[in-house]
């Protein structure tokens, strides 16, 4: 049986003493986890260990960076390795998000380079993709998502695929408060997932999760994870406020 997941990216919000705040209370807001479910927290690199030691006693819960450097080491300033983020315990990273890609030109080549150094320093990608809205309207979007897959994680061993989490998160969805309607958001998860059978096999792509991403919020979630491809979501705006958060996790 393949995780439930919901991540939070706080994204570039929330001083410590509010993401604390909002930690204790999604922690005290009865959120019921199994072994098959999971809660990522993706909070600005300074909070990370705090995060981390916030969550210490409470199984289910993990850690996420939002970014990782694309080099090793060295005199990069400013920049945040992969050994750094796993020398404080980090679970998770984000990689490829499409702020990342069109803000920062993180091409597909610079997200496989991030994928490898995380893999090779034990943190579990979470790998976004994803189309913009003019690819949306040529309906060419299967095409699109194909090749940030083929050219950003396919040249991944399938030992290594284990420890992958992909993200579909459609770019005319994020922070929009457009969501993509359960049908369509089920329609790509699916074929995200024959083309990582294709790769790698039907076991592979049983195991994998794929996370919906754009406006989840506690109001839309439990549709959008009814959905069999649909096995949680990555969750901006609405991570931010507890009781928001707590019911979208509810909803897994
Ligand atoms: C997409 C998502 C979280 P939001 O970026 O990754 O943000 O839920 O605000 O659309």
């Amino acid at each position: 049986m393949r995780k439930k997941i919901v991540a939070a990216n706080w994204k570039m919000n929330l001083t410590l003493a509010q993401g604390e705040k909002l930690v204790n209370e999604l922690l005290q807001s009865g959120i019921q986890l199994d072994a098959h479910k999971e809660v990522v927290i993706a909070a600005p690199f300074p909070y990370l260990i705090i995060v981390k030691e916030l969550l210490k006693g409470h199984p289910g819960f993990y850690v996420a960076a939002q970014n990782v450097a694309a080099e090793k080491a060295g005199a990069f300033t400013g920049e945040v390795n992969a050994e750094m983020l796993h020398s404080i315990h980090t679970d998770f990273v984000i990689i490829g998000h499409s702020e990342r890609r069109e803000l920062f030109g993180d091409s597909n080549a610079i997200v496989a380079k991030k994928i490898d150094l995380s893999l090779s320093h034990g943190l579990k990608p979470i790998f976004c993709c994803g189309e913009p809205l003019e690819v949306r309207k040529a309906g060419t979007q299967n095409a699109f998502v194909a090749k940030q897959l083929e050219e950003g994680l396919f040249h991944l061993t399938v030992a290594q695929l284990k420890n992958v989490v992909i993200a579909y998160e459609p770019i005319w969805a994020i922070g929009t408060g457009l969501t993509a309607s359960s049908a369509q958001a089920q329609d790509m998860h699916a074929f995200i997932r024959s083309q990582v059978a294709s790769k790698y096999g039907a076991a592979a792509a049983n195991n994998l999760s794929i996370l919906y991403g754009g406006s989840v919020k506690a109001a839309n979630a439990a549709e959008l994870f009814a959905c069999e491809d649909v096995d949680g979501g990555l969750v901006g705006g609405a991570s931010l406020v507890a009781a928001e958060f707590a019911g979208i996790v509810k909803s897994i």
